[in-house]
């Protein structure tokens, strides 16, 4: 068994995804064990995404991430790490396969940002980080 941290992003909430997203989740068989909704701050985003902070597009991300709550939460769960990043597909939703979170409800944006409904931790290390960081120890 292993947790891992999930984000329903803006462009989720704002278009009423919430309610289908958890609904994978519980189908799947994962357990929520946390969640909330919370507006973002860039002070949080810097930290989360600390590895995109030095990329061109990374101002477009706060901008993208703090337009509208969010809804964070725990996911777990036998591999939920990786099935999880299976169910969101791709980054990019042009290549996310139908099938997908990301391949079923979005497309492609044309903001210069990549709006694509959810993220999850792509490794142990990263949910152990991303947990503390948004829920604390
Ligand atoms: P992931 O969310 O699939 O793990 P990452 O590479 O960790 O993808 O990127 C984090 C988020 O930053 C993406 O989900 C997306 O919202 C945004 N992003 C990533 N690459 C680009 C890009 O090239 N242009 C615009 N936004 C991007
Ligand atoms: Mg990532």
């Amino acid at each position: 068994m292993e947790n891992t941290f999930f984000i329903i992003k803006p462009d989720g909430v704002r278009r009423s995804l919430v309610g289908s997203v958890l609904s994978r989740i519980e189908r799947r068989g994962f357990t929520i064990e946390k969640l909330e909704m919370r507006q973002v701050t860039k002070e949080i985003l810097d930290q989360h995404y600390a590895d995109l902070v030095d990329r061109p597009f990374y101002p477009d991300i706060v901008t993208y991430m703090t337009t509208g709550p969010v809804v964070i939460g725990i996911l777990r769960g036998s591999n939920v790490i990786s099935s999880w990043r299976k169910m969101m597909g791709a980054t990019d939703p042009a290549d996310a396969l139908p099938g997908t979170i990301r391949g079923d409800f979005a497309h492609s944006s044309d903001n210069g940002c990549v709006e694509n409904i959810v993220h999850g931790s792509d490794c142990l290390e990263s949910a152990e980080r991303e947990i503390a960081l948004w829920f604390g120890k």
